[in-house]
């Protein structure tokens, strides 16, 4: 590393310039070969009107290209006329308006860290966001830079059928030497980051979908031809997507064609480009043979997720990068509404939450914690953070409830036409919100500006001669990086209040019952204060408060509830995620009596559990007006990661030890009313992804996993049994997930049966051996760590291809925690060694696994000690990409 690369400089926000020249006309000519691909970049360029004075020289963004010539207006230049760089090239002196043309030449084949142009398997494909495009041309790669785009793709003809840009097709034909060659034109301006091209030898599926005003647009998904089976469910996502679109936001779909291609190696999920969105395999296929219904609503969430960007990101873009959730935020939000309308909307709040608590929680309360609209960075793509995401989601999610409805549609409507081929930034965002509905959101935009997950502290009184209840309610935030001190929140707090036979009326002192909805059992609370109180009259008993219904603020809430208010909670609240929470919250009151158990070194082979849970679970179990998926998470307990995310220091053994004897108990407890949930289910049904035959087929699943917890024979056999005969790869898996986990001797035999004719069946599907993978590495058997390092160098694993590292390299870090820490620090070191290798090849993906590792300082002494090694390790590595530098180096400051 030269020495000016020894600290990489952070950019910051306060330091944004508008650029100093536009880009009115990209053309571009690709010629595509492994080794030396040229790129002939044609440039109309003109000083921008809105900036006086101005710099003498202008610097274009360009890494990693080989110079072969430079021209102004067909001029080329001479050396004392430009400069080049590892940033890029620099003109001297360049005329208001000109055209710059300039060839260069890239690798794409060598290009292992999937960013700008690349090879994946066989087929040319690129990724540009965030700063892709700077390695394919050189560019004002920035995204308040909005151009007009016409793209000609050469590549060999038999290899390369199949040649794709962003629009419309507008020439194709053969040239020389068995080449031939496509052009295709962009007409909406957009910035760099939204350009793609594809070549290969692909298949296609296609649909068409009219639009509202009328017009016809073509719908194709490509794929290898070995896929082509698997392309229907995203296609119906897509048409789904796009109807959705018109009648919740009104918005249709711009071009004539609109392109999904997939492909194998790939570091995100998928990318918006404009009219040809590029997906990672993962995110696009799905049969019922290879995929789970999880991949099933993983597919359809993406897809939605990338069409609904074309409004959300590519027509109003952001102005830099520090808006990135300006259009990841709000595009969350509007698939998440789109897939909680597909199917159950509790549900899918349930698990969104469940990741929102546990990881973003954990991000929010950690060394790379930073705003949902960050003040710096030093390597842009480690900021696709589930902060920027999730969080990002979480506050259109209250700013769409806060307005409503009517005023939340009136206000999007206004951003979309008010800046319309515009770049602009989140306070454009909250300004149109605020214009629509005449709502000041001052004090609200305090959840862009300030990291961290604000803290609730709940207390009540009731006052039973006045049959009055005054709940008061404090808020805090803990320090964070960039601040340690915060400026009150604006928080709403849905809320409702129950008594012995349910809801409660609800009419605060002094003002008129509940304005808005006519229902006057539920109330949102706005918090602005750091403390507040709210006093309810008219109660004749002590109510128990239903807090933050449908999880109405990202918050960490503390009211000290009682079990048996837990368990009435349960059962009686109108609010499906309350309910759901106070499950959660009962059997994480139950696992920490068993944690006291655990830390006076009791054995918890046959641990006595607090009946409350049991009986709790026994009524959901035989409600049969139940949403059985709603059974289902409310019966699974709250998970090893949620648990150590509450704790102030995560105790790994004990949490995972403890809450596997509380499992254990409970499937002894309610072995008889588990049993007919599973032998009642028909097997043989034929399989739907619907939201009715997932919640059946998870409370099924859900019922095994229980049962398998017995260890007797016959339901290992059953077991087996479901593993051989499923229909579907939901069935499948769960089976051999539970084969593979059962700690009884008669598994042994059919774990290692049942693993080897997985692979031998599916070993042709990667997106199946991935799953392979990952029940492995993800086993709480002991032997996990000596299997991973096993599977390493089994044909299996592809050590550059991020699906694989995902899988195996990942998934044992995030989510086999008793494996990962032990506490010989040995799987701290694995997970180096694969970072301090990706740092040179993929980056990217290199900054991403180091996330547990960042979480050192949450540990007990001995694994914090191990881990922090670790973490000095890689930060020796003299070599250090931004992407690693920038996270080893937060992590130990
Ligand atoms: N916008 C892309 C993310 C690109 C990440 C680049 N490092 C996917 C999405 O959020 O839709
Ligand atoms: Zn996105």
């Amino acid at each position: 590393m030269s020495a000016r690369d020894a600290q990489p400089r952070a950019i910051q926000l306060k330091d944004y310039q508008p650029p100093e020249y536009l880009i009115d006309q990209t053309h571009l000519t690709i010629d595509l070969e492994d080794h030396n691909t040229r790129v002939t970049g044609t440039l109309k360029l003109r000083r921008n009107p809105d900036i006086s004075g101005g710099e003498a020289e202008l610097t274009l963004h360009g890494q990693e290209i080989k110079l072969i010539s430079v021209a102004i207006d067909g001029k080329p230049l001479d050396k004392d006329q430009y400069r080049l760089d590892d940033e890029g090239l620099t003109l001297r002196n360049p005329p208001e308006q000109f055209e710059l043309e300039t060839v260069g030449e890239i690798d794409p084949k060598n290009n292992t860290a999937l960013d700008g142009l690349y090879k994946s398997r066989n087929l040319y494909c690129t990724q540009c966001e965030a700063e892709g495009f700077r390695k394919i041309t050189w560019y004002l790669d920035r995204p308040d830079v909005m151009s007009e785009f016409t793209t000609t793709i050469v590549a060999d003809k038999k290899r390369f059928p199949t040649l794709l840009s962003n629009g419309n097709l507008i020439e194709q034909g053969d040239a020389e030497k068995g080449r031939h060659f496509a052009t295709w034109h962009d007409p909406f301006k957009k910035p760099a980051y939204l350009f793609a091209v594809v070549a290969g030898d692909l298949e296609h599926i296609e649909d068409k979908f009219v639009t509202q005003s009328g017009r016809e647009v073509t719908l194709r998904i490509f794929v290898e031809g070995k896929d082509i089976d698997k392309c229907d469910h995203a296609m119906l996502s897509l048409k789904n997507a796009m109807r959705w679109d018109e009648d919740t936001y009104g918005r249709e779909y711009d071009l004539d064609i609109f392109m999904v291609v997939a492909v194998d190696d790939f570091n995100m999920g998928a990318m918006e480009n404009k009219g040809l969105n590029i997906f990672n395999t993962s995110c696009v296929l799905a049969k019922q043979e290879t995929t789970t219904d999880a991949g099933f609503q993983r597919v359809e969430s993406v897809v939605a997720h990338e069409y609904f960007h074309n409004w959300s990101g590519n027509r109003v873009t952001c102005r830099d990068w520090f808006q990135l959730s300006l259009k990841e935020g709000f595009t969350v939000y509007r698939d998440a509404t789109f897939s909680a309308d597909m199917g159950s909307p509790t549900v899918k709040r349930v698990e969104d939450v469940s990741v929102l608590r546990t990881a973003q929680f954990s991000e929010d309360d950690g060394p790379m914690a930073h705003p949902v609209r960050p003040d710096s960075y030093i390597e842009i793509s480690n900021f696709y953070t589930l902060t920027i995401y999730i969080k990002g989601c979480e506050i259109v999610r209250m700013l769409a409830n806060l307005l409503g409805p009517e005023l939340f549609r009136k206000g999007t409507d206004l951003y979309f036409d008010r800046h319309d081929g515009e770049a602009v930034t989140t306070e454009d965002f909250v300004a149109a919100l605020e214009d629509a509905s005449g709502r000041d959101l001052t004090q609200f935009k305090n959840w862009y500006s300030q990291a961290g997950t604000p803290r609730l502290e709940v207390t009540d009184h009731y006052d039973e001669a006045a049959g009055e209840y005054h709940l008061t309610i404090k808020q805090s935030c803990p320090p964070t990086p960039e601040s340690d001190t915060k400026k009150p929140f604006h928080i709403p707090v849905a809320m409702g209040l129950l008594g012995s036979a349910g809801s409660l009326p609800l009419k605060l002192k002094g003002e008129e019952p509940n304005p808005e909805t006519g229902d006057n059992t539920h109330q949102v609370l706005e918090l602005t204060e750091p403390e507040q109180t709210f006093v309810f009259e008219g109660l004749p008993e002590k109510p128990v408060p239903s807090l933050l219904r449908d999880f109405s603020a990202p918050v960490k809430l503390k009211y000290d509830y009682s079990r048996d208010d837990l368990m009435l909670l349960m059962s009686q609240d109108s609010d499906g995620f309350c309910r759901w929470d106070a499950s959660q919250q009962l059997a994480a009151q139950v696992i920490d009596d068993v944690m006291a158990a655990y830390n006076r070194g009791e054995d918890l082979g046959s641990v006595e559990i607090d009946q409350r849970l049991i009986d709790a679970y026994r009524r959901l179990l035989q409600d049969e007006s139940l949403d059985k998926a709603m059974v289902a998470l409310m019966l699974s307990l709250p998970s090893e990661a949620y648990l150590g995310e509450q704790a102030d220091e995560i105790q790994v053994e004990a949490i995972h030890h403890s809450r596997e004897a509380v499992r254990v108990a409970l499937a002894k407890a309610l072995a008889e009313d588990l049993r007919p949930i599973y032998q009642q289910y028909d097997h043989s049904k034929p399989y739907k992804p619907s939201a009715d035959d997932i919640a059946d087929r998870s409370l099924k699943n859900m019922a095994l996993g229980y049962l398998m917890l017995l260890n007797e024979p016959a339901i290992i056999e059953a077991c087996e049994q479901q593993y051989r005969d499923a229909n579907n790869m939901t069935d499948a898996l769960s089976a051999l997930t539970q084969l593979v986990e059962s700690t009884a001797p008669e598994a042994q035999a059919k774990r290692e049966w049942a693993l080897a004719d997985f692979y031998e069946r599916w070993e042709d599907e990667p997106l199946v051996v991935d799953q392979w993978l990952r029940v492995q590495s993800t086993t709480k058997q002991s032997d996990a760590l000596e299997k991973v390092r096993a599977l390493e160098k089994h044909p299996a694993f592809d050590r550059n291809n991020p699906n694989k590292i995902r899988a195996l390299v990942a998934a044992f870090a995030n989510a086999n925690a008793i494996n990962f820490h032990v506490p010989s620090g040995e799987g701290y070191g694995f997970l180096a060694d694969h970072i301090l290798r990706l740092n040179r090849t993929n980056p990217q993906i290199a900054a991403r696994l180091l996330t547990p590792l960042t979480r050192w300082r949450k540990y007990p002494e001995e694994q914090r000690k191990q881990m922090h090694l670790q973490l000095e390790r890689i930060k020796a590595e003299p070599k250090l990409s931004k992407d690693v530098y920038e996270v080893v180096s937060k992590s130990l400051a």
